[in-house]
């Protein structure tokens, strides 16, 4: 039997039923069908419950004190990262046998182009989608919930359609009448402050969106306004990129006089810390190994890496383990060129992990909202438009 296959675009997105509280469960049988609640140690916070517990309304995100009260007797654990992220990667392999573009969107979450995958395993991509289900349990023993669609930020919403453990299609000649019937805060990008100004002009629905012209909406939420405007008609253009097609990030100068000025390099690590910082930020990545490049005047070139325990986008991290490395080196001779790059990103972008948050002790909030604030400034005004202070002399003295 010969099956005629369109060349239709498939994106899946796979999300984990509360993963951490699964694998928990996984491991330990005796708190399968119990609520089971992560909660961070330190600032006490649930990162995920099991939905045992959220039947009592415990919740990520809620003080675990709140959390004891509304679920008193449930099992309350802080968690192991590293045994959720082996579980992951296990995961993030199963999906890499069916396709070469596997892309990690976090931690127990992944996008998976499927397109012309219907002709390799001779089935529709419909059907595929519920083999690819079916294998992640069987090989991992946990359940997850995917969405399948022509686009990336439908194959996202769709796989939140049945949590847990469910399969959802969103098929093109259904998408018109779903864009009119979906709220408006389902669209990825729509946060609280994005949705109050809709509100305010009367939008409930995507569908609602196409009421006024794209240069409305740009005016209205600036680069965002393009982005709501298109997905309002269920466009959404980003591939799905696999780990191996962005291995790193860097940036380096050489300069118009050689130099072994402390102060003026560690300037211009400054400047390129905040390129690759930006640059990663804006792509979501964030990378464990930092790297410090020095070329000297006659022509001799060192490497000098640093891996840190957690992945990094933060340009004063970057700033200040390149600062380290080069004052490690401690250059003799004239420098003519220097550059900084981050690399072994992590297999999946920093969330605002409750993990993380314990685990660094330095003022990283303050430093990603710093990072989050320069980044905003200049989408609006320009590159230069906003420079950051030299609060950090201590480094480049
Ligand atoms: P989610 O996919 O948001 O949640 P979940 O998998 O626990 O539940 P659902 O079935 O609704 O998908 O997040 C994945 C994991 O990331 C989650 O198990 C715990 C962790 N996490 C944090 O560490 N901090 C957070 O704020 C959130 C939302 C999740
Ligand atoms: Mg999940």
């Amino acid at each position: 039997m010969f099956t005629q296959f369109t060349d239709q675009r498939w994106i899946m997105h796979l999300d984990m039923d509360a993963f951490f509280a699964s694998v928990e469960q996984l491991d330990m049988p005796a708190y399968r069908g119990k609520p089971v609640v992560i909660g961070g140690a330190q600032r006490g916070v649930v990162s995920t419950a099991s939905y045992e517990a959220r039947v009592f309304g415990v919740r990520s995100a809620m003080p675990v004190f709140q959390a004891r009260k509304l679920c008193p007797h449930g099992i309350y654990l802080r968690g192991n990262r590293k045994r959720y992220e082996e579980k992951s990667h296990e995961i993030m392999e199963v999906l890499k046998d069916f396709s070469p573009l596997v892309e990690a969107a976090s931690i127990d979450e992944a996008y998976v182009d499927l397109t012309g995958l219907e002709r390799v395993f001779d089935m529709e991509a419909v059907a595929l989608v519920r083999v690819i289900h079916k294998k992640v349990y069987e090989v991992s023993g946990l359940t997850c919930s995917v969405g399948l669609a022509p686009v990336k930020f439908l194959a996202k919403i769709a796989s939140d359609m049945r949590k847990p453990n469910g399969v959802s299609v969103l098929l093109p000649k259904d998408i018109p009448a779903f864009l009119q019937a979906l709220p408006v805060q389902k669209i990825p990008g729509v946060g609280k402050r994005t949705l109050e100004i809709l509100r305010g002009l009367g939008i409930a629905t995507a569908g609602d969106v196409m009421r006024f012209p794209e240069e409305f909406w740009q005016r209205k939420l600036g680069k965002f306004g393009g982005d709501l405007y298109q997905r309002a008609q269920g466009i959404d253009n980003r591939p799905v990129v696999a780990e191996y097609e962005r291995k790193s990030e860097s940036a380096e100068n050489t300069f118009a006089e050689n130099t072994k000025d402390m102060r003026v390099l560690t300037d211009w690590l400054l400047q390129q810390s905040e390129r690759v910082g930006r640059s990663l930020r804006k792509q979501k990545l964030a990378g464990r190994t930092i790297t410090l490049k020095v070329k000297f005047e006659d022509f001799t070139q060192v490497t000098r890496s640093k891996t840190l325990r957690d992945t990094t986008n933060s340009t004063m991290r970057i700033y200040e383990v390149a600062c380290g490395l080069l004052r490690e080196l401690n250059p003799q001779k004239m420098i003519r060129l220097i550059g900084v790059g981050v690399s072994q990103f992590g297999q999946f972008e920093q969330q605002l992990s409750l993990f993380d948050i314990e685990r660094e002790p330095r003022d990283e909030q303050h430093d990603k909202s710093l990072d989050e604030t320069l980044d905003t400034l200049r989408d609006r005004f320009g590159h230069d438009v906003v420079v950051r202070g030299k609060l950090f002399d201590k480094n480049s003295g």
